[in-house]
């Protein structure tokens, strides 16, 4: 084990360096990249936010610390495993060894195919990633085959004790093989510390300088997210690919006519277009699983009303191409904002947000709103589904909530004579009456202007002029009201079962500089 560590590291750091210049050059995403970006979805969310909560901006730099330091232990080990399993080749042959150095370069290749993209949502081989990032793979494979070729050119000669192949031709002088073993240790070492420090550095830039920052520094959130901001929640570690040409919906149950929709006999019927703000249930007090967009689709009552709902019907059964399911009441499922949606922003739904069609419910957190839609059932029980077997709530009515976007965070800034914060504020189908800003703790309120929504559906954009009368501590507090003038929650309540309460709360401390 211990003779591997040294071409393990040499390896390891030639397979960065690979990485490193495919990055540079073409902006080809790195195996840790991509882990990283995964890492909401692979972690359970209540140990996520407990990290972040933790850590803050610095759970990134930690997490691909984590990262880094696995890798550098598995290619440690892989050359170990490499070099015991096959000492005939590892020391033997030369085209022996550098056939089996190829094999192992394309399996470690084919391990981040398979294993890797798809563990990160990518599919394998990046399939499901538009466009198709090539380089992406090209560079992979250079990395994985330049780590492959450094441990055969290390299979003889400069290991710590002399192999056979060693004695076979005339052997270095000792001190020429202790000279070339610290030179690459040097060189190999400024390989891996300049890439390490490059990616800190990278993150840390994107940090708070050390120069105060100013609170209008930050932009207001858009009020309608982009496909690409939006976040994704679901079940799977791999989401489906649904192909739309044989995609089906099928309409059975309690109904006078049975029905089973293609794609595009579903794009046929009357469409609308609205906007509608998703929030997912266990999105917490000032979390970012909440986004806008425009979708576009059929009413749900539509379709339902063709197959005619008997009487009997008590809910409507949704079931998905990923196994998930969920249900909602028949009233929810015949309101006007109801639909059936196969367009977001303009374009067709996005495989993560459910291609080829999803349901969107007002009022209702995003649970409900099923993505990859193969199947509604009319039935005349209590339906309980995938979450609501593990506890959450079957209303799943959504919690009155306001978020505050500006200040970006708790922290210091510059005492600004003026600054505007802002944020968002989202009652689902009832609306926002009111938003009210402390900037005490909660002793006194201020109302903040509120910008007209986009639709019934939507969450409202808010906005406060603040004008700090001196340096010190504040604790800058957001609340709103629904549209029927109840305010939301202040007893801080977590996800589980019903969603979210409590006020988004910010302490900040301003000062002179
Ligand atoms: N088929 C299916 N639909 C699903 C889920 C899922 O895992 N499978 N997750 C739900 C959850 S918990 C949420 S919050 C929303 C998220 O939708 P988005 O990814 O488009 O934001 O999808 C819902 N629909
Ligand atoms: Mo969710």
């Amino acid at each position: 084990m211990k003779r591997a560590l040294y071409p393990g590291f040499l390896a390891f750091a030639v397979g960065i360096a690979v990485l490193a210049i495919f990055r540079q050059a073409f902006g080809a995403l790195t195996p840790p990249e991509v882990l990283l970006d995964a890492v909401p979805r692979l972690v359970p969310l209540g140990v996520f936010s407990a990290v972040i909560q933790l850590l803050g901006p610095w759970a990134k730099v930690f997490a691909a610390a984590i990262i880094a330091l696995a890798a550098f232990v598995a290619s440690w080990a892989l050359a170990a495993a490499w070099r015991s399993a096959m000492p005939g080749l590892a020391d033997g042959r030369t085209w022996c060894r550098w056939l089996s150095a190829a094999g192992l370069g394309l399996g470690l290749w084919l391990f981040g195919m398979l294993v890797v993209l798809p563990l990160a949502g990518k599919g394998p081989f990046a399939v499901s990633v538009s466009p198709w990032p090539a380089i992406m793979l090209v560079s992979w494979l250079a990395s994985a085959l330049g780590y492959a070729s450094v441990l055969a050119a290390l299979g003889e000669g400069v290991t710590g004790t002399p192999g056979p192949a060693a004695a076979r031709g005339t052997p270095p002088s000792p001190e020429r093989r202790d000279l070339i073993r610290k030179l690459s240790w040097i060189a190999g070492g400024a390989v891996v510390a300049a890439a390490v420090g490059a990616a800190v550095w990278k993150s840390l830039s994107r940090l708070p300088s050390r120069v105060l920052r100013s609170l209008s520094d930050s932009a207001p959130v858009p009020e309608v997210t982009s496909n690409d901001e939006f976040y994704s929640v679901s079940k799977n570690l791999a989401d489906p690919w649904v192909d739309a040409a044989s995609w089906r919906l099928q309409i059975k149950g309690l109904v006078e006519r049975p029905a089973t929709y293609d794609f595009s006999q579903l794009q046929q019927l009357p469409a609308v277009t609205q906007y509608l703000t998703l929030e997912c249930i266990s999105n917490d007090v000032g979390g970012s699983l909440i986004g806008t967009a425009e979708w576009k689709g059929v009413r749900l009552e539509e379709v339902l009303s063709r197959a005619g709902v008997q009487p009997a019907a008590m809910r409507v059964v949704l079931r998905a191409a990923d196994g998930y399911s969920d249900s909602i009441t028949v009233d929810k499922a015949m309101e006007p904002g109801t639909v059936l949606a196969y367009e977001m922003n303009g374009v067709p739904l996005p495989r993560e947000h459910g291609f080829p069609a999803r349901l969107l419910v007002p009022d209702i957190y995003g649970m409900k709103n099923v993505k990859w839609l193969t199947g509604i059932e009319l039935v005349d029980y209590e339906y309980a589904g995938y979450w609501q077997q593990q506890g959450w709530s079957n209303t799943a009515v959504i919690q009155t909530m306001s978020r505050m976007d500006v200040p970006p965070g708790p922290g210091e800034y510059q005492l600004p004579e003026k600054a505007t914060l802002s944020g968002v504020a989202f009652g689902g189908g009832r609306g926002i009456s009111w938003v009210e800003i402390s900037a005490d703790g909660g002793e006194t309120w201020s109302r903040a202007q509120l910008k007209q929504p986009l639709s019934h559906y939507t969450w409202v954009l808010w906005a406060y002029d603040w004008s700090p009368p001196a340096e010190g501590t504040y604790t800058l507090l957001v609340r709103a009201a629904d549209g029927q003038g109840q305010v939301q929650p202040e007893a801080r309540s977590g996800a589980l079962p019903d969603g979210a309460t409590g006020y988004h709360r910010l302490v900040v401390e301003l000062r002179e500089e």
